[in-house]
């Protein structure tokens, strides 16, 4: 079945027009990306070219997706704007909230029995507003979406950083948070500033142990965590043209891991040969009819240097397999030199786990190339020295991988354990066995994000990301720096072996198979559906709405804290046991910084309470302020805010009475989460600065209450010895935004536009 077929036919319809307006106001050849951003003007075709960089733009977008654990949020704001129905297709996941332990069924049921009134609540939402509902076990949202509803040359945005994945059939598909899913769900405009934009040339040809992963993992070394932020990543030349779309949605889907707003891939074989294999020969027909305007201008991929804002090269004959980690997805070691590098950096080399799975690499493709190596070493005598657990993308992936075999395949090492159709292990929702004894160790996945204690909640875990037929191997070998294309391996009966090199296929000889995906759909009419929200429940709270701004300078403010060095979405807003809260404002507040290092004593969940001098905990601090009807302020590092589009990581702050988050620079998705629910995201004018705040300041804003566009705001930093700075702020708010503010979040203002 093919799902919205007609919406994919309206977009290709407006198409040729749309490229004509847009070639005419841009006045030169366009990119794959200029042409989704322009065909998906809110105000229809252009007639003006956008400032790369700088001009804010609103945008139509195709479809929305969300996951279970950030749509609870995202429903619970759609619930308050007021609408009957969505207004484009959109899609709900239920994927993050299942733990892995034993094994697939077992798992699955656990987590029916724990979190059946948040999939509940997710099923009666959808069900009553429109909104498709996948199952739990139905799969990971990114390869859900890839399999069934991304298209070539749409636009869709997801409350997820990796929505990004849809980039591997061609999508200019982009991580949210739920707010801003509540615009596009209500019918409203989305807006994002024009994007830069990035080329990727690729070359020459994957070969021997070299996968689409390494890809990424080469890229992320080259431009690092913040070398994407606010830009495209359009890949283009033969390398990608010989590679599958799965293998483009890697590429895409750890894009987010350089901040990316996005990245994608022109249409080409790989997405027809994918798209008519899932079913959907239809989008086929109807995209080679608008094809030429798919994919970048021949002139724009022939000299890119000047069409881009950067340009990369890589020739993919060359590149080797990569490991980047640990604690940070780019810090890119080439395998051949990880034997050196451990050893420098003294990272444990004896892997005790190795894990496949995730939105990142869990396609058919994927399975296939490590079932090859595990074939290969079962064969020739070898037995696993780690543990193996896989986490297939979806059911239909899962269901045709048992059918053809490769689970069997896996299955012949004894220490294979096959997790649910779901992230698992990636966010935390592991229950691995003395991971509570804080023990240092490594472990290797084909996940795309490796933050301290993100995977087992232990902080010594050492993760590195690989690709997943690297991850087979070192399972086999049980070493951090096993290189298999010049190590042996030892066989039972002693004998030394070398492993032959991957081979995988790129879809399944025999079609795709599933009994059932999981999908469910929404009532025809969902105007009597009543959605239940149990007054006492510890999961799940209807929303209370933000104060809105007073109008006046805000005064006293103190330091709630100041955050050290890497401060991520997961030191904000920890995930793992606390997806439980995703749907409670108040509860999931009492993990708010908990993970950030204070800058003071460089410890973590411990700063001074101004009102006492006593040391507390983070979020007992920030409410032991609110309760004094003091605001409090945050300062922050570089990227603060990188990773995830949790919304969570700017409602508990607010909830808590934090008005301002001060930082040297944001990441994307997080600011404008910041921005729709009224909080001040600002970054400090002058770096330096940051230095200047002391454990102990309080805060006095000279001119907010002449907050406008492109106007810096002043900052009063007052020391405990009575001293003074004065520190100058920049910030990126537009008209609108500041409207936000002032109404105290952007749901304010919608339900206020709709009363
Ligand atoms: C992640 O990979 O960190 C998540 C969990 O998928 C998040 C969303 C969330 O926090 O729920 C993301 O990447 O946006
Ligand atoms: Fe799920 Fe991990 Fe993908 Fe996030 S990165 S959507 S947690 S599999």
């Amino acid at each position: 079945m093919v799902f919205d077929l007609d919406m994919i036919k309206e977009v290709y319809a407006k198409y040729p027009e749309r490229i004509e307006a847009a070639r005419k106001a841009v006045g030169k050849p366009l990119t794959l990306a200029e042409k989704i951003l322009y065909t998906h003007l809110w105000d229809g075709a252009a007639t003006t070219a956008y400032e790369r960089g700088n001009s804010y733009v609103d945008f139509a977008p195709d479809r929305v997706a969300m996951q279970d654990a950030t749509a609870q949020m995202a429903l619970l704001q759609f619930m308050q704007a007021g609408k009957p129905n969505v207004a484009v297709p959109s899609t709900a996941h239920c994927d993050h909230l299942i733990q892995a332990k034993v094994g697939a069924d077992q798992d699955l049921q656990n987590a029916l029995n724990k979190s059946s009134e948040v999939f509940n609540f997710l099923e009666s939402v959808s069900n009553k507003y429109g909104i498709g509902f996948w199952k739990p076990g139905g799969g990971i949202i990114h390869q859900v979406v890839l399999e069934n509803y991304a298209f070539p040359g749409g636009m869709m945005i997801g409350t997820d950083s990796h929505t990004v994945n849809a980039g591997g059939l061609g999508m200019v598909a982009i991580g949210v948070g739920g707010a801003d899913a509540v615009d596009v769900m209500a019918g409203m405009p989305w807006e994002l500033k024009m994007p830069k934009l990035i080329g990727v040339k690729l070359t020459g040809k994957l070969n021997g142990w070299t996968a689409p992963k390494d890809v990424i993992l080469k890229v992320a070394g080259i431009l690092t965590v913040k070398g994407g932020t606010g830009a495209i990543v359009e890949y283009f030349g033969e390398g990608a043209k010989s590679m599958s779309a799965t293998g483009k949605g890697t590429i895409c889907n750890m894009g987010a891991e350089i901040g990316a707003t996005t990245s994608t891939f022109g249409y080409d074989d790989s997405m027809r040969r994918y798209l008519a294999a899932t079913g959907r020969q239809e989008v086929v027909d109807a995209a080679d009819q608008v094809a030429e305007h798919l994919t970048g201008d021949a002139e724009v991929y022939a000299n890119p240097e000047q069409y881009f804002d950067q340009v990369i090269e890589i020739n993919l004959s060359e590149l080797t397999p990569h490991l980047n980690g640990p604690f940070t997805p780019d810090l890119a070691t080439p395998v051949a030199e990880m034997k050196e590098v451990a050893k420098e950096n003294d990272w444990p080399t004896d892997i005790e786990w190795a894990l496949i799975g995730s939105c990142t690499n869990s396609s058919y493709e994927d399975l296939t190339r490590a079932a090859s190596i595990v074939d290969d070493a079962v064969s020739k005598g070898v037995k696993a020295k780690s543990k193996l657990g896989i986490n297939p993308g979806s059911e239909q992936v899962r269901y045709t991988a048992e059918r053809d075999g490769l689970l069997d395949t896996f299955e012949k090492l004894e220490s294979v354990r096959i997790f649910t159709n779901a992230c698992g292990p990636c966010i935390g929702q592991w229950d691995r066995e003395g991971a509570e004894k804080e023990e240092k160790n490594s472990i290797v996945h084909s996940f795309n994000r490796n933050f301290a204690k993100r995977a087992d909640g232990n902080p010594n875990t050492h993760a590195f990301v690989t690709s997943p037929e690297m991850v087979a191997a070192i399972a086999l070998s049980g070493r951090l720096d096993f290189n298999p294309i010049t190590d042996k391996l030892t066989t039972e009966s002693g004998e030394e072996v070398m492993l032959k090199e991957p081979s995988g296929l790129e879809l399944p000889p025999k079609g795709f198979a599933v009994e059932d995906n999981g999908y469910q759909a929404p009532a025809e009419d969902g105007s009597n559906v009543e959605v239940i929200v149990a007054p006492d429940s510890e999961r799940l709270q209807l929303l209370t709405p933000f104060e809105p701004w007073d109008g006046k300078n805000i005064t006293g403010a103190k330091l709630l804290i100041k955050a050290f060095g890497k401060c991520t979405t997961d030191h904000i807003s920890m995930a793992g046991p606390w997806l439980r809260y995703r749907g409670h404002l108040d509860n999931i507040s009492n993990n708010c910084l908990i993970g950030a290092v204070n800058a003071f004593g460089k410890e973590t969940n411990s700063v001074v309470n101004q009102l006492t001098g006593e040391r507390g905990e983070v979020p007992a601090t920030a409410r032991a302020y609110k309760a004094a009807g003091i605001p409090s302020v945050v300062v922050g590092d570089h990227n603060y805010g990188e990773g995830s589009s949790r919304e969570h990581a700017a409602m508990e702050p607010r909830h808590l009475g934090v008005v301002a988050v001060i930082v040297k620079s944001f990441a994307r998705i997080h600011e404008t989460n910041l921005k729709k629910q009224g909080m001040l995201g600002l970054t400090f004018a002058n770096e330096a600065d940051y230095d200047k705040i002391k454990e102990d300041d309080t805060f006095n804003f000279i001119d907010l209450e002449d907050f406008a566009p492109k106007k810096q705001l002043t900052l009063e930093v007052v020391h405990a010895d009575g001293s003074k700075d004065t520190v100058m702020l920049n910030h990126t708010y537009n008209e609108a935004q500041i409207e936000w503010f002032k109404e105290g979040s952007a749901l304010n203002l919608i339900k206020k536009e709709n009363a």
